[in-house]
Protein backbone atom coordinates (compact mmCIF):
# COMPACT_ATOMS: atom_id res chain seq x y z
CA UNK A 1 0.00 0.00 0.00
CA UNK A 2 1.21 3.67 -0.86
CA UNK A 3 2.20 5.83 2.19
CA UNK A 4 0.39 9.05 2.36
CA UNK A 5 3.03 11.53 3.47
CA UNK A 6 1.58 14.39 4.10
CA UNK A 7 -0.37 12.44 6.98
CA UNK A 8 0.28 13.72 10.18
CA UNK A 9 2.08 11.36 12.14
CA UNK A 10 0.30 11.23 16.18
CA UNK A 11 -0.04 9.22 18.69
CA UNK A 12 -2.92 8.06 20.82
CA UNK A 13 -3.95 9.52 23.89
CA UNK A 14 -5.31 7.59 27.26
CA UNK A 15 -6.48 9.55 30.52
CA UNK A 16 -5.23 7.46 33.72
CA UNK A 17 -7.62 9.79 35.69
CA UNK A 18 -10.92 8.18 33.97
CA UNK A 19 -9.56 5.06 32.60
CA UNK A 20 -10.51 1.93 34.25
CA UNK A 21 -8.47 -0.96 35.71
CA UNK A 22 -8.12 -2.91 32.82
CA UNK A 23 -7.71 -0.06 30.56
CA UNK A 24 -4.56 0.60 33.15
CA UNK A 25 -3.31 -2.87 32.97
CA UNK A 26 -3.51 -3.00 29.36
CA UNK A 27 -1.52 0.09 28.82
CA UNK A 28 0.82 -1.28 30.87
CA UNK A 29 1.14 -4.43 28.73
CA UNK A 30 4.16 -4.76 26.02
CA UNK A 31 2.88 -6.88 22.57
CA UNK A 32 2.94 -10.54 23.29
CA UNK A 33 6.25 -11.86 22.29
CA UNK A 34 5.14 -15.58 21.74
CA UNK A 35 8.00 -17.22 22.91
CA UNK A 36 7.17 -20.63 22.80
CA UNK A 37 6.27 -20.51 19.43
CA UNK A 38 10.00 -18.63 17.91
CA UNK A 39 11.66 -21.16 20.30
CA UNK A 40 9.81 -24.43 17.85
CA UNK A 41 11.34 -22.48 15.02
CA UNK A 42 14.86 -22.02 15.93
CA UNK A 43 15.14 -25.80 17.47
CA UNK A 44 16.05 -27.14 14.16
CA UNK A 45 18.13 -24.43 13.07
CA UNK A 46 20.36 -24.95 16.47
CA UNK A 47 20.11 -28.67 16.16
CA UNK A 48 22.07 -28.28 12.47
CA UNK A 49 24.36 -26.23 13.77
CA UNK A 50 25.41 -28.46 16.55
CA UNK A 51 25.29 -31.57 14.83
CA UNK A 52 27.25 -30.00 11.05
CA UNK A 53 28.78 -26.91 13.00
CA UNK A 54 30.64 -24.71 10.27
CA UNK A 55 29.09 -26.37 7.28
CA UNK A 56 25.50 -25.22 8.60
CA UNK A 57 26.76 -21.99 9.84
CA UNK A 58 28.00 -21.20 5.98
CA UNK A 59 24.32 -22.52 4.87
CA UNK A 60 22.36 -20.94 7.09
CA UNK A 61 24.39 -17.35 6.17
CA UNK A 62 23.99 -17.88 2.48
CA UNK A 63 20.12 -19.18 3.35
CA UNK A 64 19.25 -15.97 5.59
CA UNK A 65 21.75 -13.72 4.79
CA UNK A 66 22.10 -14.51 1.44
CA UNK A 67 26.45 -13.84 1.64
CA UNK A 68 28.29 -16.78 0.19
CA UNK A 69 31.35 -17.18 3.06
CA UNK A 70 34.58 -18.96 2.98
CA UNK A 71 35.04 -19.10 6.42
CA UNK A 72 33.19 -17.80 9.10
CA UNK A 73 35.09 -16.98 12.25
CA UNK A 74 38.11 -14.95 12.28
CA UNK A 75 41.06 -14.81 15.03
CA UNK A 76 42.54 -11.86 16.16
CA UNK A 77 45.20 -10.12 15.06
CA UNK A 78 42.07 -8.76 12.42
CA UNK A 79 43.26 -6.82 9.82
CA UNK A 80 43.97 -3.44 10.02
CA UNK A 81 42.92 -2.71 6.50
CA UNK A 82 39.59 -3.90 7.72
CA UNK A 83 39.08 -1.26 10.14
CA UNK A 84 39.84 2.02 8.12
CA UNK A 85 37.32 4.32 9.23
CA UNK A 86 36.87 8.53 9.24
CA UNK A 87 38.89 9.72 11.55
CA UNK A 88 36.12 11.61 13.60
CA UNK A 89 34.72 8.81 14.17
CA UNK A 90 37.24 7.19 15.39
CA UNK A 91 37.68 10.10 17.92
CA UNK A 92 34.09 9.77 19.11
CA UNK A 93 34.73 6.04 19.39
CA UNK A 94 37.99 6.71 21.25
CA UNK A 95 36.13 9.11 23.48
CA UNK A 96 32.94 6.65 24.31
CA UNK A 97 35.38 3.81 25.13
CA UNK A 98 37.15 5.82 27.79
CA UNK A 99 34.19 6.87 29.32
CA UNK A 100 32.86 3.76 29.12
CA UNK A 101 35.83 2.22 30.59
CA UNK A 102 35.66 4.48 33.53
CA UNK A 103 32.37 3.81 34.62
CA UNK A 104 32.77 -0.15 34.08
CA UNK A 105 35.89 -0.06 35.94
CA UNK A 106 34.34 1.94 38.81
CA UNK A 107 32.26 -1.44 38.96
CA UNK A 108 34.83 -4.23 38.99
CA UNK A 109 34.66 -6.26 42.14
CA UNK A 110 38.67 -6.27 42.80
CA UNK A 111 38.97 -7.46 46.29
CA UNK A 112 37.73 -10.48 48.25
CA UNK A 113 35.31 -9.68 51.04
CA UNK A 114 35.93 -11.14 53.93
CA UNK A 115 34.17 -11.29 57.44
CA UNK A 116 34.50 -12.87 60.48
CA UNK A 117 31.25 -14.16 61.37
CA UNK A 118 32.64 -15.74 64.84
CA UNK A 119 35.71 -15.41 66.64
CA UNK A 120 37.57 -17.97 64.12
CA UNK A 121 35.16 -18.61 61.25
CA UNK A 122 36.44 -16.32 58.50
CA UNK A 123 33.74 -16.47 55.68
CA UNK A 124 35.23 -14.73 52.26
CA UNK A 125 33.95 -14.68 48.69
CA UNK A 126 35.94 -13.67 45.10
CA UNK A 127 35.32 -12.17 41.92
CA UNK A 128 36.69 -14.38 38.49
CA UNK A 129 36.01 -13.85 35.56
CA UNK A 130 33.61 -15.31 33.28
CA UNK A 131 36.45 -16.80 31.11
CA UNK A 132 34.27 -17.08 27.40
CA UNK A 133 32.42 -15.02 26.58
CA UNK A 134 29.88 -14.38 23.35
CA UNK A 135 29.19 -10.62 22.11
CA UNK A 136 25.96 -10.39 19.87
CA UNK A 137 25.90 -7.47 17.72
CA UNK A 138 22.75 -7.11 15.33
CA UNK A 139 23.24 -6.16 12.02
CA UNK A 140 20.08 -5.12 10.28
CA UNK A 141 18.68 -1.82 9.63
CA UNK A 142 21.57 -0.08 11.70
CA UNK A 143 25.01 -0.60 12.57
CA UNK A 144 26.14 -0.69 15.93
CA UNK A 145 29.42 -0.48 16.65
CA UNK A 146 27.65 1.24 20.10
CA UNK A 147 26.69 -2.42 20.67
CA UNK A 148 30.09 -4.17 20.52
CA UNK A 149 31.51 -0.90 22.82
CA UNK A 150 28.46 -1.70 25.39
CA UNK A 151 29.66 -5.81 25.52
CA UNK A 152 33.13 -5.55 25.00
CA UNK A 153 34.10 -2.89 27.50
CA UNK A 154 32.78 -5.06 30.45
CA UNK A 155 33.93 -8.10 29.13
CA UNK A 156 37.39 -6.47 29.23
CA UNK A 157 37.15 -4.84 32.29
CA UNK A 158 36.60 -8.19 33.93
CA UNK A 159 39.49 -9.87 32.30
CA UNK A 160 37.02 -12.34 30.50
CA UNK A 161 39.76 -14.90 28.24
CA UNK A 162 38.34 -15.10 25.20
CA UNK A 163 35.68 -12.54 23.41
CA UNK A 164 33.83 -13.85 20.69
CA UNK A 165 32.21 -11.09 19.04
CA UNK A 166 29.70 -12.47 16.61
CA UNK A 167 27.70 -9.96 14.24
CA UNK A 168 26.10 -10.74 10.80
CA UNK A 169 28.05 -10.11 7.97
CA UNK A 170 27.29 -7.08 5.75
CA UNK A 171 25.86 -8.26 1.69
CA UNK A 172 29.74 -8.40 0.92
CA UNK A 173 30.37 -10.36 3.31
CA UNK A 174 31.85 -8.22 5.34
CA UNK A 175 31.79 -6.40 8.98
CA UNK A 176 31.40 -2.97 9.49
CA UNK A 177 34.97 -1.49 9.77
CA UNK A 178 33.67 0.19 12.44
CA UNK A 179 32.72 -2.85 14.88
CA UNK A 180 35.95 -4.53 13.18
CA UNK A 181 37.92 -1.50 15.13
CA UNK A 182 35.67 -2.00 18.72
CA UNK A 183 36.85 -5.48 18.12
CA UNK A 184 39.95 -4.48 18.61
CA UNK A 185 40.28 -2.13 21.02
CA UNK A 186 38.29 -4.62 23.36
CA UNK A 187 40.56 -7.54 23.18
CA UNK A 188 38.34 -9.65 20.84
CA UNK A 189 40.13 -13.05 20.15
CA UNK A 190 37.55 -13.82 17.49
CA UNK A 191 34.96 -12.48 15.17
CA UNK A 192 31.63 -14.71 14.36
CA UNK A 193 30.41 -13.87 10.98
CA UNK A 194 26.98 -14.99 11.38
CA UNK A 195 23.86 -14.18 13.25
CA UNK A 196 20.15 -14.95 14.33
CA UNK A 197 19.73 -18.58 15.33
CA UNK A 198 22.45 -19.90 13.95
CA UNK A 199 25.08 -17.26 15.63
CA UNK A 200 23.65 -18.06 18.83
CA UNK A 201 23.66 -22.08 18.50
CA UNK A 202 27.88 -21.48 17.23
CA UNK A 203 28.45 -19.27 20.41
CA UNK A 204 26.82 -22.03 22.93
CA UNK A 205 28.00 -25.57 21.28
CA UNK A 206 31.40 -24.62 19.65
CA UNK A 207 32.16 -25.49 16.03
CA UNK A 208 35.08 -26.56 13.93
CA UNK A 209 36.29 -23.03 14.07
CA UNK A 210 34.29 -21.33 16.64
CA UNK A 211 35.22 -21.26 20.58
CA UNK A 212 32.08 -22.46 22.25
CA UNK A 213 31.29 -20.03 25.19
CA UNK A 214 29.99 -19.80 28.51
CA UNK A 215 27.95 -17.13 28.63
CA UNK A 216 26.14 -14.77 25.55
CA UNK A 217 25.38 -11.08 25.55
CA UNK A 218 23.37 -9.05 23.36
CA UNK A 219 20.45 -7.52 21.82
CA UNK A 220 18.60 -9.28 18.90
CA UNK A 221 15.34 -9.80 17.17
CA UNK A 222 12.50 -12.30 17.87
CA UNK A 223 15.03 -15.64 16.90
CA UNK A 224 18.38 -14.01 18.18
CA UNK A 225 16.06 -14.03 21.91
CA UNK A 226 14.65 -17.52 21.31
CA UNK A 227 17.31 -19.20 20.57
CA UNK A 228 19.09 -17.44 23.69
CA UNK A 229 16.23 -18.83 25.46
CA UNK A 230 16.72 -22.42 24.20
CA UNK A 231 20.05 -23.06 24.62
CA UNK A 232 19.86 -21.82 28.32
CA UNK A 233 17.62 -24.60 29.16
CA UNK A 234 19.91 -27.10 27.25
CA UNK A 235 22.70 -28.71 30.18
CA UNK A 236 24.22 -30.05 27.10
CA UNK A 237 25.67 -26.14 26.60
CA UNK A 238 25.96 -25.22 29.71
CA UNK A 239 25.36 -22.07 28.73
CA UNK A 240 23.88 -18.76 30.37
CA UNK A 241 22.82 -16.10 29.08
CA UNK A 242 22.56 -12.05 29.97
CA UNK A 243 18.78 -11.05 29.86
CA UNK A 244 15.42 -11.79 28.13
CA UNK A 245 14.90 -9.55 25.22
CA UNK A 246 12.25 -7.59 23.66
CA UNK A 247 12.19 -4.72 21.72
CA UNK A 248 13.29 -1.30 22.92
CA UNK A 249 11.27 1.38 24.93
CA UNK A 250 11.50 4.53 26.12
CA UNK A 251 9.24 6.29 29.17
CA UNK A 252 9.41 10.09 29.28
CA UNK A 253 7.62 12.27 31.94
CA UNK A 254 7.22 15.68 31.56
CA UNK A 255 5.60 18.40 33.14
CA UNK A 256 4.56 22.44 32.53
CA UNK A 257 8.53 22.93 32.53
CA UNK A 258 9.25 20.50 29.78
CA UNK A 259 10.73 21.52 26.36
CA UNK A 260 8.48 20.86 23.83
CA UNK A 261 11.39 20.31 21.06
CA UNK A 262 13.28 18.65 23.42
CA UNK A 263 10.54 15.99 24.40
CA UNK A 264 9.96 15.44 20.92
CA UNK A 265 13.13 14.41 19.77
CA UNK A 266 13.49 12.28 22.56
CA UNK A 267 10.18 10.17 21.89
CA UNK A 268 11.05 10.00 17.77
CA UNK A 269 15.14 8.82 19.24
CA UNK A 270 13.40 6.10 20.53
CA UNK A 271 10.55 5.35 17.50
CA UNK A 272 13.58 5.29 14.73
CA UNK A 273 14.22 1.49 16.50
CA UNK A 274 12.32 -0.62 14.68
CA UNK A 275 8.57 -0.29 14.18
CA UNK A 276 8.37 -2.33 17.29
CA UNK A 277 9.73 0.19 19.57
CA UNK A 278 7.79 1.32 22.50
CA UNK A 279 7.32 4.70 22.96
CA UNK A 280 5.27 6.11 25.75
CA UNK A 281 4.86 10.08 27.12
CA UNK A 282 3.21 10.74 30.47
CA UNK A 283 2.53 13.93 30.64
CA UNK A 284 1.06 16.03 34.02
CA UNK A 285 -1.14 18.44 34.05
CA UNK A 286 -0.08 19.53 30.66
CA UNK A 287 -2.02 22.16 29.12
CA UNK A 288 -3.75 21.71 25.97
CA UNK A 289 -1.59 23.71 24.21
CA UNK A 290 1.45 22.71 25.42
CA UNK A 291 0.67 19.01 24.73
CA UNK A 292 -0.12 20.19 20.60
CA UNK A 293 2.97 21.85 20.70
CA UNK A 294 4.63 18.38 21.34
CA UNK A 295 2.81 16.42 19.32
CA UNK A 296 3.39 19.14 16.54
CA UNK A 297 7.36 18.96 16.95
CA UNK A 298 6.53 15.55 16.91
CA UNK A 299 5.17 15.13 13.65
CA UNK A 300 7.57 18.17 12.20
CA UNK A 301 10.74 16.40 13.04
CA UNK A 302 9.36 13.06 12.05
CA UNK A 303 9.14 13.98 8.68
CA UNK A 304 12.62 15.27 8.62
CA UNK A 305 13.97 11.76 9.54
CA UNK A 306 15.68 9.79 7.16
CA UNK A 307 14.31 6.64 8.99
CA UNK A 308 10.46 8.16 8.47
CA UNK A 309 9.06 4.92 7.38
CA UNK A 310 10.00 3.51 10.60
CA UNK A 311 8.61 5.74 13.06
CA UNK A 312 5.43 6.16 10.85
CA UNK A 313 4.63 2.67 12.35
CA UNK A 314 6.21 3.29 15.68
CA UNK A 315 4.35 6.80 16.73
CA UNK A 316 0.74 5.52 15.80
CA UNK A 317 1.35 2.71 18.24
CA UNK A 318 2.46 5.44 20.79
CA UNK A 319 0.56 6.23 23.71
CA UNK A 320 0.28 9.91 25.70
CA UNK A 321 -0.95 9.00 29.14
CA UNK A 322 -2.25 12.00 30.61
CA UNK A 323 -1.45 12.63 34.30
CA UNK A 324 -2.99 14.91 37.38
CA UNK A 325 0.11 14.66 39.41
CA UNK A 326 3.49 13.35 40.00
CA UNK A 327 3.00 10.32 42.22
CA UNK A 328 0.42 9.36 39.80
CA UNK A 329 2.94 9.32 36.88
CA UNK A 330 5.68 7.89 39.21
CA UNK A 331 3.72 5.07 39.76
CA UNK A 332 2.55 3.94 36.17
CA UNK A 333 5.99 4.13 35.65
CA UNK A 334 7.08 2.29 37.94
CA UNK A 335 4.69 -0.66 36.89
CA UNK A 336 5.25 -0.19 33.54
CA UNK A 337 9.06 -0.61 34.44
CA UNK A 338 10.46 1.11 31.48
CA UNK A 339 14.17 0.10 29.95
CA UNK A 340 14.46 3.97 29.76
CA UNK A 341 12.98 6.77 31.76
CA UNK A 342 13.46 10.47 30.61
CA UNK A 343 12.63 12.98 33.27
CA UNK A 344 11.71 16.38 31.76
CA UNK A 345 10.41 17.94 35.28
CA UNK A 346 10.93 20.39 37.10
CA UNK A 347 13.19 19.20 40.60
CA UNK A 348 13.99 16.09 38.00
CA UNK A 349 17.12 15.29 40.28
CA UNK A 350 14.69 14.88 43.34
CA UNK A 351 12.18 12.29 41.73
CA UNK A 352 14.92 9.73 40.88
CA UNK A 353 14.46 8.14 44.83
CA UNK A 354 10.89 7.40 44.12
CA UNK A 355 11.76 5.44 41.34
CA UNK A 356 12.04 1.68 41.63
CA UNK A 357 12.01 0.03 38.22
CA UNK A 358 13.91 1.41 35.14
CA UNK A 359 16.85 -0.02 33.27
CA UNK A 360 18.59 3.51 33.28
CA UNK A 361 17.26 7.03 33.97
CA UNK A 362 17.98 10.26 32.05
CA UNK A 363 17.59 12.98 34.42
CA UNK A 364 16.36 16.67 33.50
CA UNK A 365 16.32 18.37 30.25
CA UNK A 366 20.18 18.49 29.25
CA UNK A 367 20.38 14.40 29.68
CA UNK A 368 18.69 13.28 26.02
CA UNK A 369 18.79 8.93 26.18
CA UNK A 370 21.35 9.31 23.20
CA UNK A 371 24.04 10.26 25.69
CA UNK A 372 23.53 7.03 27.38
CA UNK A 373 23.31 5.15 24.03
CA UNK A 374 26.62 5.96 22.60
CA UNK A 375 29.13 7.84 25.08
CA UNK A 376 28.35 8.94 28.75
CA UNK A 377 29.98 5.75 29.97
CA UNK A 378 26.43 4.02 31.24
CA UNK A 379 25.75 0.52 29.59
CA UNK A 380 22.87 0.39 26.61
CA UNK A 381 22.27 -2.87 27.22
CA UNK A 382 18.84 -2.83 29.29
CA UNK A 383 16.11 -4.81 30.61
CA UNK A 384 12.89 -4.42 28.32
CA UNK A 385 9.20 -5.41 28.32
CA UNK A 386 8.78 -5.14 32.35
CA UNK A 387 12.07 -7.10 33.19
CA UNK A 388 13.62 -4.00 34.95
CA UNK A 389 11.13 -5.34 37.76
CA UNK A 390 13.85 -7.89 38.36
CA UNK A 391 16.98 -7.63 35.85
CA UNK A 392 19.69 -5.16 35.34
CA UNK A 393 21.27 -3.79 32.59
CA UNK A 394 24.32 -5.13 31.59
CA UNK A 395 27.56 -4.28 33.91
CA UNK A 396 30.83 -5.14 34.71
CA UNK A 397 29.43 -7.97 37.45
CA UNK A 398 27.31 -9.71 34.27
CA UNK A 399 31.15 -10.71 33.36
CA UNK A 400 31.66 -11.84 36.67
CA UNK A 401 30.88 -14.49 38.79
CA UNK A 402 31.48 -15.22 43.10
CA UNK A 403 34.01 -17.81 44.84
CA UNK A 404 32.41 -18.12 48.36
CA UNK A 405 35.62 -19.73 50.59
CA UNK A 406 35.62 -20.52 54.47
CA UNK A 407 38.25 -20.92 57.23
CA UNK A 408 37.80 -22.74 60.22
CA UNK A 409 40.46 -22.40 63.69
CA UNK A 410 40.29 -25.31 65.78
CA UNK A 411 38.62 -22.71 68.58
CA UNK A 412 36.31 -21.48 65.66
CA UNK A 413 34.68 -25.16 65.49
CA UNK A 414 34.47 -25.04 69.28
CA UNK A 415 31.83 -22.65 69.27
CA UNK A 416 30.35 -23.48 65.48
CA UNK A 417 30.21 -27.16 65.62
CA UNK A 418 27.99 -28.24 68.61
CA UNK A 419 25.67 -25.64 66.24
CA UNK A 420 26.22 -27.37 63.16
CA UNK A 421 25.65 -31.07 65.16
CA UNK A 422 22.19 -30.20 66.16
CA UNK A 423 21.30 -28.53 63.02
CA UNK A 424 22.48 -32.14 61.44
CA UNK A 425 20.62 -34.00 64.16
CA UNK A 426 17.82 -32.35 63.73
CA UNK A 427 17.59 -32.91 59.71
CA UNK A 428 18.44 -37.08 60.66
CA UNK A 429 21.97 -36.13 58.69
CA UNK A 430 24.36 -38.47 60.65
CA UNK A 431 27.08 -38.11 58.53
CA UNK A 432 27.25 -34.06 58.59
CA UNK A 433 27.46 -33.90 62.53
CA UNK A 434 29.43 -36.27 62.21
CA UNK A 435 32.23 -34.59 60.56
CA UNK A 436 31.77 -32.23 63.01
CA UNK A 437 31.99 -34.59 66.26
CA UNK A 438 34.81 -36.40 64.73
CA UNK A 439 36.98 -33.10 64.77
CA UNK A 440 35.90 -31.89 67.82
CA UNK A 441 36.44 -35.16 69.99
CA UNK A 442 40.24 -35.26 67.79
CA UNK A 443 40.99 -31.21 69.71
CA UNK A 444 39.57 -32.24 73.37
N1 LIG B 1 18.62 2.65 22.49
C1 LIG B 1 19.18 1.36 22.13
C2 LIG B 1 20.68 1.39 22.02
C3 LIG B 1 21.23 2.13 20.83
N2 LIG B 1 20.82 3.33 20.43
C4 LIG B 1 22.23 1.77 20.00
C5 LIG B 1 21.55 3.71 19.40
N3 LIG B 1 22.40 2.76 19.12
C6 LIG B 1 18.75 0.32 23.16
O1 LIG B 1 19.06 0.67 24.44
ZN1 LIG C 1 18.93 4.16 20.93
Amino acid sequence: PSVDVTASIRMRTADLSVISDSDRAALLRRPVLKSDEMIEKVKPIVSKVRTDGDKALLEFTAKFDRVTLQETCVRAPFSEDAMQIDEDVRQAIDQAYKNIRMFHEAQLDDGPLIVETMPGVVCSRIARPVARVGLYVPGGTAILPSTALMLGVPAQVAGCREIVLATPPRPDGTVSPEVMYVARLVGASSILLAGGAQAVAALAYGTQTVPKVDKIFGPGNQWVTAAKMLVQNDTDALVSIDMPAGPSEVLVIADHTANAAFVAADLLSQAEHGVDSQVVLVAINLTIGHLQQIEDEVDKQAKALERVDIIRESIPKSIIVKSTSLEEAIAFSNDYAPEHLILHLEDAPDVVASISNAGSVFVGPFTPESCGDYASGTNHTLPTNGYARQFSGVNTLSFQKHITSQQITANGLKALGPVVATLADCEGLQAHANAVRIRLAHAA
